[in-house]
């Protein structure tokens, strides 16, 4: 098939998920388009059978806010012209199933017929797509797409409950490439960041609010009082400022360490022991999904999506949101001793192949058979 994916090109979740798809598909011997604004940050490998198209947006004075869904648009109908595209995949419904939509009705004008499947993520839906401002588009371009897929169970249940939905929703879950984690790294080189003793802690995540990044912090805090560990902090955001303010403030800045965005998110979690996602809510929580697949325990919050990926006493424990105490607690309880530690890092690997790759991209390439052969 040839399969156009939309999706943000930044460091977030719905970004990874469509990349590392597009990347899969081409493997599996489809020819894979990514449309978008810049070229995505995974995908470094452009061959012939991965392609990148960018949108621009050139400024002009007059719009206060630049038309990105209008450029979006008529780049998806030229590129769907002149290679052909066979069927559309947007990851994160805002604003690309109304772009796709658009798409759709111009080539509709001209006798091509082009389906488009829509994957909701999560912000889309809980925090984004379900304002006022957005609910009435967002609802129409759900119930206009092809098709509909959702990352879990919770996403889907939240879309029934904030939108008037009348098209089905799948659900097809995050995925992970467990070749890529397993004895991936011979030699993690632990020693750069942490001394033997020491336990390693890691967070990864874009810092936005609803990841609940002083709960991380608190949660360290309680664990260094208890034993040697040192925390990792990836990604770039909003809440960074406030949260090195807040380690200062507690005394432990020197034991955590802002490591910024990164492309080599796999190689920190082979040194790290334990993962801490304390958010108030995820829709799948991949970055503990990724965490889980090298083999490190999650430490997380109950919301949404999460308790599909982190299974309590198995791969991690689970907390309401906020619980610092009791995440602090569950922590300890896996670090403190070395066996328990290994004994929740192989079941924690264990839990992460239910989510391989080659059991999800399947059904993605059925759902566009599916929707290619209805159309
Ligand atoms: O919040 C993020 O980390 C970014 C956001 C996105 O759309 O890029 O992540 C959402 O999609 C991910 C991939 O499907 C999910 O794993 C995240 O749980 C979800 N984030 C939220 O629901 C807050």
């Amino acid at each position: 098939m040839k399969i156009g994916i939309v999706c943000y090109p930044t460091f977030g979740g719905s970004g990874v998920v469509a990349t590392e798809l597009g990347i899969e598909l081409s493997k599996r011997g489809h020819e894979v388009h990514f449309i978008t604004y810049k070229q995505p940050v995974r995908l470094e490998l452009l061959g012939s059978n991965v392609h990148f198209h960018e949108v621009t947006v050139p400024e002009y004075p007059l719009f206060h806010y630049q038309p990105y869904e209008l450029a979006l648009s008529s780049k998806l109908v030229d590129m769907v012209k002149l290679h052909k595209i066979e069927v559309l995949h947007v990851h994160y419904a805002i604003p690309h199933a109304y772009a796709a939509y658009m798409a759709k009705k111009m080539l509709e004008a001209e006798g091509i017929n082009l389906p488009f499947v829509t994957t909701l993520h999560g912000t889309d839906i809980t925090l984004v797509g379900s304002h006022p401002f957005y609910k009435t588009a967002v609802t129409f371009s759900i119930n206009n797409s092809d098709a509909v897929t959702s990352v879990s169970e919770s996403l889907k249940k939240d879309t029934l409950r904030l939108f008037d939905i009348t098209n089905e929703i799948e659900v097809i879950t995050n995925f992970i490439d467990i070749g890529k984690y397993v004895n991936n790294f011979t030699d993690c080189q632990r020693a750069m960041m942490a001394k033997d003793e020491e336990r390693i802690i890691t967070h990864v995540s874009n810092f936005r609010s609803v990841k609940r990044i002083p709960d991380v912090i608190k949660v360290f805090y309680n664990i260094q009082k208890e034993l040697p560990a040192k925390l990792m902090m990836v990604g770039e955001g909003p809440e960074k400022e406030d949260a090195e303010m807040l380690a200062k403030k507690l005394g432990i800045e020197d034991k955590v360490v802002f490591l910024g965005n990164s492309n080599e998110v796999d190689r920190i979690l082979c040194f790290s022991d334990l993962f801490l996602l304390p958010s108030q809510t995820e829709s799948f929580g991949l970055a503990a999904l990724e965490a889980m697949a090298s083999g490190v325990p999650v430490i997380s919050s109950n919301s949404g999506g999460i308790p599909e990926v982190n299974v309590h006493g198995v791969s991690g424990y689970l907390s309401d949101v906020g619980d610092v105490d009791d995440m602090s607690k569950n922590a300890l309880s896996i670090l403190r001793d070395t066996d328990t530690l290994n004994t929740f890092k192989a079941q924690a690997a264990k839990e992460a192949t239910k989510f391989d790759i080659s059991k999800i991209v399947p059904q993605y390439e059925a759902i566009y058979e599916k929707t290619l052969a209805k159309s």
